[in-house]
């Protein structure tokens, strides 16, 4: 099913019509669309909109990856199935390999999302994860990485993430930047930086940063950097939801 332009929630549906189709093309898990529906509960509660505290954090993510020596950006079913050429994108702008990294990994899924990125542009050597020689400290398939990926990032974009990876990467000394609408998860406070914003806003406002800061100082990214307080943010991200629902 289309929805009609016409309809209140248009772009909401379209949203979903991608996740459907994701799980239809062997991209996007059975959860995924689970986690989907968590994601939309609290994009509602935000007004779905950047808020300024989210343009904020966009904003220091940006300048920490654009300071990084070797930063990665993680993609998983649902982030490929939404914003596939502009991951690409943002990845030559900053300079960032690409690497996939799934929770619910099958072989077959990992070889779909690398031939869909393909299809958006992206050449074999962009992309990593069909054969990851590393690991980290974690029971479950997210172990499984590239040595010259994740495993050797400095700062590591991870997009809808489960709090275990995040917990493990920053205890491996890494800086993480998280994309999750739920202000509230385990994820959101262990990130180095949270951006709590749907990817479908955040990663196209990220790229648009990047094109204007690329090329700023390394002293002045770092200091955009050091100013930003993620536990003030997840407040501020709190404190907006709030004032939306009570004018
Ligand atoms: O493709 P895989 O196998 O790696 O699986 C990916 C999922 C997302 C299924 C897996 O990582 C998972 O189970 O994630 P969780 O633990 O359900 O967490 C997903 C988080 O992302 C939740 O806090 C959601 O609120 C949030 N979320 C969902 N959709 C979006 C989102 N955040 C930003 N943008 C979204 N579109």
């Amino acid at each position: 099913m289309t929805a009609p332009m016409s309809h209140p929630r248009y772009q909401s549906l379209q949203i979903r019509e991608r996740l459907v189709a994701g799980v239809e093309a062997g991209i996007t898990s059975q959860e995924g669309l689970i986690a989907h529906g968590r994601g939309e509960a609290f994009d509602y509660l935000l007004g779905e909109r950047t808020t300024d505290s989210a343009m904020n954090a966009t904003r220091a993510s940006v300048a920490m990856l654009l300071a990084a020596e070797c930063p990665v950006l993680s993609v998983n079913g649902n982030v490929a199935a939404l914003v596939p050429g502009e991951i690409i994108e943002m990845s030559r702008i900053i300079g960032a390999q690409i690497e996939i990294n799934l929770f619910y990994r099958t072989e077959k899924r990992v070889r779909a999302i690398a031939a869909h990125l393909r299809s958006h542009g992206a050449s074999a050597s962009e992309i990593l994860g069909e054969q990851p020689d590393a690991s980290l400290p974690l029971d479950h398939a997210r172990s499984r990485v590239c040595k010259d990926g994740i495993h050797a990032a400095d700062v590591v974009l991870v997009p809808l993430e489960d709090g275990d990876r995040c917990q493990a990467l920053v205890g491996m000394g890494k800086s993480v930047i998280a994309i999750d609408l739920n202000p509230l998860s385990r994820t959101a406070e262990t990130a180095t930086i949270t951006i709590v914003d749907n990817v479908v806003r955040a990663i196209p406002n990220m790229i648009r940063l990047a094109r204007q800061m690329d090329g700023l100082p390394e002293d002045r990214l770092i200091d955009i950097v050091m100013r930003h307080d993620n536990r003030k943010a997840l407040k501020d991200a709190i404190r907006e939801i709030v004032s939306q629902w009570s004018t």
